[in-house]
């Protein structure tokens, strides 16, 4: 079967998803090719949290009811090391932006309805994806199909299929260039039908880094550092309860409220960036360009400010044959990432203990924790970037 489309989005994640409502928002037509099932999606549990300027751009677009509804608002999150006061990062005080609670499920329900409902085309399970002619005038796309062979031509393609997807590897490596961190442990988090902490909490500990974290008033999300080699079936309920106990001070480990799992999961933590971000006439977005640890909860906001540089881009070539920002997209989207790779970088570094970390080490992160806590200045720097860097007009 043959079909035609001005823009091809492979991956029916946010950022494929977001990509597709906003382009037909400008009266582009995609079609979204996503692997796996919507259900299957939609089940993956991943971020939690909003940067304001996400919230803006969501509710810009139309998807802001059920956000409002549902969404939590914080005036920052907090830091908390062994026995020492907590310290408020308040974005609100120091950028003028709140943070928001808001599941990524949540944002992705949404976007499929809202693309339901206004016709958008998402093909599931589109297998065996491959992207073809990507530096001339006229590139395609092929995929399976309930056994059938499929080609989707197309004036661009939009690589939204995450970090193991097939749209960066399809760029001569020879072209791109990647930049790495892979850190020496991972989070174990839970899911859990129990009343929140309330507040996004970051904790540093000496038996390693923990992290509350909510969903709605009856939904809440914990994770701990765990080694690499962990395996879920070593981390019934109860042994994930207690070690997450032990690693908050008292007055806050007294507030978790512990029930059963009804999700347990073990996330690598990596660092990862591939310049340039555009080949011809394929532009990568969010997770198919870059992966940030989850400590600074950037990953899922970096894939919505890609996705604004790149539907503006698309809607000026489309609309007035402009395409400057086009030709800028990479160069753009690139600054924003970096400045979110560093900061994510620098609060894994901070929160985590490493397997190698000598006492030395541990004494110049007490320091810096003692220097945040002392130095509004400091604060403010942090609750900056954390806050989310602004969209480059
Ligand atoms: P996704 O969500 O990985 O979606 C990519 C989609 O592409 C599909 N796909 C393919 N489709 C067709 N053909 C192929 N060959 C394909 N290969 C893959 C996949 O099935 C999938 O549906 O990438 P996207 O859209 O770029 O979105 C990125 C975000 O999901 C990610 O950055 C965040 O979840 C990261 N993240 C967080 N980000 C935040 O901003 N705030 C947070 O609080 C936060 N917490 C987290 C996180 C990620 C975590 N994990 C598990 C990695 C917490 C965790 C634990
Ligand atoms: C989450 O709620 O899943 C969450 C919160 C903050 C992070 C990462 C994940 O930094």
């Amino acid at each position: 079967m043959q079909q035609r489309t001005q823009v091809a989005i492979i991956g029916g994640g946010p950022a494929g998803l977001l990509l597709s409502h906003m382009l037909h928002l400008g009266g582009i037509k995609s079609v979204v090719l996503e692997r796996q099932t919507k259900a299957y999606v939609l089940k993956r549990i991943r971020a939690g949290v909003l940067e304001y300027g996400s919230v803006k751009l969501l509710r810009n677009a139309g998807l802001g009811e059920r956000l409002d509804r549902e969404g939590h608002v914080h005036d920052g999150c907090f830091i908390v090391w062994q026995d020492r006061e907590p310290l408020l990062v308040s974005t609100k005080e120091h950028a003028g932006k709140p943070m928001w609670s808001h599941g990524q499920t949540a944002i992705t329900e949404e976007l499929y309805r809202v693309r339901e409902r206004d016709g958008g085309s998402i093909v599931e399970e589109a297998d065996n994806v491959r992207l073809h002619d990507i530096d001339g005038a006229a590139p395609k796309v092929t995929y399976d199909w309930n056994g059938e062979s499929r080609t989707l031509s197309c004036d661009f393609i939009a690589g939204c299929d995450g970090f193991h997807g097939v749209s960066r590897r399809s760029i001569p490596a020879s072209l791109v260039r990647t930049f790495e961190r892979a850190y020496p442990f991972g989070w174990l988090g839970i899911m859990s039908e129990t009343p929140p902490v309330g507040e996004v909490i970051y904790a540093r500990h000496a038996r390693g880094f923990a992290l509350a974290s909510l969903r709605n008033p009856m939904l809440s999300r914990y994770y701990i550092q765990c080694s690499l080699d962990s395996d879920i079936a070593e981390w019934p309920d109860e042994r994930f309860w207690d070690e997450l106990k032990q690693r908050f001070p008292p007055g806050i480990a007294e507030k978790i409220v512990t029930g059963p799992s009804i999700e347990k999961s073990i996330a690598p933590l990596r660092s990862f960036v591939a310049e340039p971000m555009r080949y011809g006439r394929l532009f990568l977005a969010g997770d198919a360009a870059h992966i940030v640890p989850p400590t600074g909860a950037k990953g899922l906001n970096l894939a919505i400010s890609d996705v604004f540089y790149l539907q503006r881009a698309l809607i000026e070539h489309f609309r007035n044959g402009d395409d400057q920002y086009l030709d800028s997209y990479s160069d753009m989207a690139l600054r924003r990432v970096w400045g979110a790779v560093r900061l994510s970088w620098q609060l894994t570094k901070l929160l985590h203990v490493f397997p190698d970390e000598d006492a030395f080490e541990s004494r110049i992160k007490a320091s810096e924790f003692d220097y945040l806590q002392a130095s509004p200045k400091a604060q403010a720097a942090l609750a900056e970037q954390y806050a989310g860097l602004p969209f480059e007009e």
